[in-house]
């Protein structure tokens, strides 16, 4: 089952006597957001659907290579050196990077002398609760509706899946009751305009297109065609590019204050979609999209190829030093169907990872 969070401003304070009842309870839905000291909590998250089972298997399948090259390093029958030079060498070669890798070994070791674990077995038990540690601070749930809209700015390089992410996104969105515009933002190729519009198509939600232009000028239609027609959310697909063309990513920031212009406070999000078969070249890109922009969140995607997923303990280790905290992982991709976009959860994914 998929889920964000739906922060709701509660009604407004006593009616007006004139105020009949009905038109009272629509302003309850409908209202604006106010400051969050008075916001009502947001709904729990859902427990696992079954359709949830089905995807950590894919999961775990897409990340097979790491499970079984880690699993092999608690075969043995002695908890000694060798074992964590192999552990060592598993890690790494799951792209869990070395800041990450022995951070994961100090921790694994101190786990290991205060349960006097006996057998590599326990180990490994003690491994995925480290793992599972390490990731936690990544596991947060996008929020939705503390501003009308709430505008999110998705970016990333060439092919990550921005553009099928956001259509997954945006349909689990509308199922919820949220009125969505999707800003084709991505103006250098006519296909990836038609492919937004698939989408929205399909997903039966509006979108703000132009035929040439500016992506940031579409950005601000966008976000004003939101704010008019009282949509929930915007979501503004922009173009793939690398993080060393600097003029493109000029243009990002340029999207990102029009965007401000248009709405005071927006974006909202700013997430970054992340192939998770890229590697450590991954956690370079997260850095320097967030040096660009300030990145409020992650969509790791294809993890259900050939990825090794320890990317994200990468991730993890960089984001517990950054200012302002970690980037959480909002969603993670694992495979081309609406319900393969799910929430990220730290303990399923460090399951997965240890196969
Ligand atoms: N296997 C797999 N393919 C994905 C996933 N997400 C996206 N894709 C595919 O990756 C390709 C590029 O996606 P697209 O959304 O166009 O990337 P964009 O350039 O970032 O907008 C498409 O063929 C998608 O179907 C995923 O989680 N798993
Ligand atoms: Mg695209």
């Amino acid at each position: 089952m998929f889920s964000f969070f739906r922060k709701k401003a509660p009604p407004p304070p006593a009616a007006p006597e004139a105020l009949p009842p009905a038109t009272a309870t629509a302003a309850a839905t409908t209202a604006v957001a106010v400051a969050p000291a008075a916001e009502v909590a947001p709904a729990p998250v859902p427990a696992p659907a079954p359709e949830r089972s089905g995807w950590l298997g894919r999961l775990a399948q897409g990340l097979r290579k790491t499970g079984s090259s880690l699993a092999q390093v608690f075969t043995g029958t002695k908890i000694d050196d060798a074992l964590y030079e192999e552990l060592e060498s598993a890690l790494l070669m799951a792209d869990a990077g070395v800041a990450a890798t022995e951070a994961l070994l100090v921790d694994l070791k101190r786990r290991v002398k205060d349960s006097k674990a006996a057998d590599p077995a326990a180990v490994k038990a003690l491994l995925a609760d480290a793992i599972a540690e390490l990731l936690a601070p990544l596991e947060r749930p996008l929020v939705i509706g503390e501003a009308t809209p709430t505008v999110i700015m998705v970016v990333g390089v060439n092919g990550a899946g921005k553009t099928t992410s956001i259509g997954k996104l945006t349909r689990h969105l509308a199922e919820s009751q949220a009125k969505v515009l999707l800003a084709a933002a991505d103006t250098f190729r006519a296909a990836a305009r038609e492919q937004l519009a698939v989408w929205a198509g399909r997903n039966q939600v509006e979108i703000v297109s132009q035929d040439s232009g500016d992506p940031a000028a579409v950005s601000f239609d966008a976000v004003q065609a939101g704010r008019a027609r009282g949509c929930d959310v915007v979501i503004a697909d922009t173009a793939g590019r690398l993080p060393t063309q600097l003029h493109l990513m000029e243009e990002l920031k340029k999207i990102r204050r029009t965007i401000a212009k248009a709405q005071e406070g927006a974006p909202h999000e700013v997430l970054l979609v992340v192939d998770g078969n890229t590697g450590q070249n991954a956690l370079a890109q997260v850095k320097a999209f967030d040096a660009a922009l300030g990145l409020t969140g992650l969509v790791v995607t294809k993890l259900d190829g050939t990825a090794k997923g320890g990317v994200l303990a990468a991730i993890a280790r960089w984001g517990a030093a950054r200012p302002g905290g970690p980037v959480p992982v909002y969603f993670i991709g694992v495979g081309e169907k609406l319900e393969d976009l799910q929430t990220f959860s730290a303990r399923e994914f460090a399951q997965a990872l240890l196969g």
